[in-house]
């Protein structure tokens, strides 16, 4: 075959099909080549087949053969440059800088808040407390009357509450999951609820109108305050440190009697607030059907959000909440 001159001057066209190919500068010279080369009536390969009807009959096979393949050829190398061509020009118009790193693949992390929480739940798990949860939604009995909040209390008023309906809110603080839980269960109970919670508060540093909150309580016979103070002090130093101090202001809390807020001191630092808590109230007990004769305990409450702002130097509470990727990502 290879002696068939029709097959030679075939492969000759293709190296300066290809030739010419590679020579275009942009889409006309490309179209110019195809043309010439591949144009039905006057492009040269078609030219060249024409010859192909005085070739004995048993060559004929071999040449149209070769004649497809070098077509083929020259068509792939038209498209090749075409596609070298308009990948240039978009270079030329919004060059890539190829010395800049690649992107790193996106990695989920857990979110400061989430991670508080989890730390926090950690510590009292280890002390034998179970972690519950309960509804956002609620009504005013589980949210302010069980714990001794009259609703003409000034944290049932309207400026303060996010009411759906009358009588129907959005729990203000977790403290209606352990209401639920009293009734459920009977003493002993040691238990963390942690989750969020909704106020009418003014956004800003240190609010959020929504926010997670983690409360704690342990109900039985005999507990004391020196139970409360050790278990909260003992807390206090395994989160923030062993050489932690630890102090108990009073306070005043509806549900709690007597009341404090528990501050921490580290090496270096200042005093700084870290949760409220209490002796709970005998009102309390009561109005979930616990005898206050037989029953103490004491309870609670803790910003989880504060508490990353605290770890991690972050003084505007609400970029915990705005999810932008660039913020969350740091605490990888
Ligand atoms: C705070 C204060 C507190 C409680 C929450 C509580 C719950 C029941 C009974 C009694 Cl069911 N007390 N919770 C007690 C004292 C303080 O939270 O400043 N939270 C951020």
């Amino acid at each position: 075959m290879a002696s068939v001159p029709l097959v030679e001057a075939l492969r000759a066209l293709e190296q300066k099909a290809r030739a010419a190919v590679e020579e275009a500068g942009d889409a006309g010279d490309l179209e110019r080549v195809r043309v010439a080369y591949l144009g039905r009536k006057e492009g040269r390969i078609s030219g060249l087949l024409r010859g192909l009807g005085k070739l004995p009959p048993e060559d004929r096979p071999a040449v149209g053969a070769e004649a497809n393949r070098v077509k083929g050829s020259v068509a792939a190398a038209l498209d090749a440059r075409a596609e070298t061509l308009a990948t240039d020009a978009l270079q030329a118009r919004d060059p890539v800088d190829l010395t800049l790193p690649p992107r790193g693949k996106w990695r989920g992390t857990i979110h400061p808040v989430s991670r508080a929480i989890d730390d926090i739940w950690a510590i009292f798990r280890s002390m034998g407390f179970t972690r519950t949860r309960g509804p956002e939604v609620d009504d005013e009995w589980y949210n302010f009357v069980a714990l001794n909040t009259p609703l003409d209390h000034p944290a049932a008023d309207e400026q303060d509450t996010l009411y759906l309906a009358p009588g129907l809110l959005l729990r203000s603080h977790t403290s209606p999951v352990q209401v639920r839980t009293m009734q459920k269960h009977e003493p002993p109970l040691r238990i963390v609820a942690p989750g969020m919670v909704y106020r009418r508060d003014t956004y800003d540093a240190t609010h959020t109108p929504a926010f997670a909150q983690i409360e704690g309580l342990v109900v039985d016979e005999g507990v004391t305050f020196v139970d409360f103070k050790a278990t909260l002090a003992e807390f206090a130093r395994r989160f923030w440190g062993p050489g932690t101090q630890v102090r108990f202001r009073p306070s005043f809390f509806p549900f709690t009697e007597p009341s404090a807020e528990v501050d921490v001191k580290r090496q270096g630092s200042d005093w700084l607030e870290i949760m409220g808590a209490g002796m709970v109230d005998p009102a309390v007990l009561e109005n979930v059907g616990y005898d206050p004769e037989r029953y103490t305990g004491w309870a609670f409450g803790m910003g989880p959000g504060r508490v990353a702002m605290l770890r991690h130097g972050v003084r505007d509470l609400r970029l915990f909440y705005e999810n932008d990727m660039r913020f969350l990502g740091q605490f990888a």
